[in-house]
């Protein structure tokens, strides 16, 4: 393609436009440029001339070996070691949404604890009609939801406050996953152990908890743990992965990955917020006066280009270039993404792979024709309520540099004209 393309002085004007056009013409030109025949079509093959594997050589499937770096990767030097720690979903080379558990980020605050469905128990306590303890096989017995929803660290990005750091999506962006979710809804359970004793719901909260040593306590105001928070037991199909919660985790639509509690043991109708670790030393952001926001629960609406980007650079030279990316909202379903190519002076229109659901991921593609010039790429995120996704600097006005949590900035990736891309921040 690289070859054919050079020279041609295909005009900016209509690499602007006719994008979907170019694809299957430079695509076919590939196959015919060489001199000779293509030995891989015209010679037999290895892979042809022998039987392939037995359906039982791998009773649980794993990536082709050829895949083998698209993995969870960590930053070392992020934390001390990898018991309380995070890793980093590959985002720059997956496509779709929905995020393989396998690759899927982790993030512990004991390490991922074993625990099998027979010792499992939950309990319901505090301001109930009937405290229950419920074993997982009670939990099947109860009506079931499926629904898909992201989940995102709220310290995703976080390194990224004072200026450009890690060179990757998977690293700025890949605190983030989404997944098809299988359960009961909390509010099921809440109603089942009775919510009398609890009087006027309006300022009651459900205190939730993990079996892991960390436990990771969270309080939930009882609207949202009566509007759309599931008590899980699948994802994408198959059960939780043991780093995922294995057997049952909290799943809380569109806010901080932090209250997704998992191996989750207890909730506890209460009458306040119980004001632990995890909601006052953590997962609170100081302003530039010193003072600290809490309650700060929903992940706004935020997008992130995942190819091209420093992991994924363009190796195919001029001519078709697909971009694309991931955008998201906790606020609802997001409505559109804007992408610049030249470091948000001028914006068009991404196509979006499919309607945006309510707190779940969308892909967005743009299809442009790219003759090696320099791009500062950026994509903008819209949601239902409106919002439309901060520059970084808007981002600064109101936050400060103290925060660590919620940076839901625009992302700049530097495309240079070798097809190599690097984080960078354009003021
Ligand atoms: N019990 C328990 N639940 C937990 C945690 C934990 O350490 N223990 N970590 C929390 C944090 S900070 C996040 S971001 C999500 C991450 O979920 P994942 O590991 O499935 O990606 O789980 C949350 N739930
Ligand atoms: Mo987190």
């Amino acid at each position: 393609m690289t070859t054919e393309n050079k020279g041609k002085g295909t005009s900016r004007r209509s690499f602007l436009t006719g994008a979907a056009a170019m694809g299957a013409g430079a695509v076919t030109a590939t196959v015919a440029k060489g001199a000779g025949p293509d030995p891989l079509i015209a010679e037999k093959q290895a892979w042809a001339m022998a039987t392939g594997d037995g359906v039982d050589a791998t009773p649980y499937g794993l990536p082709i070996r050829f895949e083998s770096d698209v993995v969870r990767r960590n930053v070392e030097w992020l934390t001390a070691d990898t018991i309380s720690s995070i890793n980093f979903t590959p985002i720059h080379a997956l496509d779709g949404t929905i995020t393989p558990q396998g690759c899927a980020f982790e993030r512990h605050h004991s390490g991922a604890i074993e625990l099998a469905k027979e010792d499992y128990r939950l309990m319901i306590n505090g301001l109930v009609d009937t405290p229950l303890v419920f074993s997982y096989a009670d939990l099947e017995r109860f009506p079931r939801v499926t629904r898909t929803y992201f989940c995102e660290c709220a310290a995703n990005t976080g390194m990224e406050w004072a200026g450009a750091q890690l060179n990757g999506a998977q690293f700025t962006h890949g605190m983030i996953h989404n997944m098809e979710y299988t359960g009961v809804t909390l509010r099921t359970l809440l109603e089942e152990a009775g919510l009398g004793a609890a009087g006027d719901l309006a300022d009651k909260w459900v205190y939730v908890e993990g079996a892991d040593a960390s436990s990771n306590g969270r309080s939930i105001p009882m609207e949202k743990a009566l509007d759309d928070v599931l008590v899980a037991f699948k994802a994408n199909g198959e059960a939780l992965r043991k780093e995922h919660g294995y057997p049952v985790r909290l799943v809380v639509p569109g806010w901080e990955g932090n209250m997704w509690v998992k191996w989750l043991r207890r909730i506890e109708v209460t009458a306040q917020a119980i004001e632990s670790r995890e909601e006052t030393s953590k997962y609170t952001d100081t302003l530039a006066n010193g003072v600290s926001r809490k309650w700060t629960w929903v992940m706004d609406a935020k997008s992130v280009i995942t190819s091209p980007s420093p992991q994924a650079p363009i190796t195919h030279g001029h001519g078709p270039l697909v971009i694309t990316g991931l955008a998201w909202s906790g606020r609802g379903a997001i409505t559109g993404v804007d992408i610049s190519l030249d470091g948000g002076k001028n914006w068009q229109k991404a196509r979006l792979a499919a309607d945006g659901q309510d707190k779940a991921l969308t892909r967005f593609y743009l299809d442009i024709n790219w003759q090696g010039e320099d791009m500062l790429l950026q994509s903008r995120a819209h949601d239902s309520t409106g919002y439309v996704q901060p520059s970084k600097a808007q981002l600064r006005e109101v936050r400060g540099l103290n925060s660590i949590y919620h940076n839901n900035c625009i992302q700049t990736w530097h495309v240079y004209p070798t097809g190599e891309a690097e984080n960078v921040e354009v003021s």
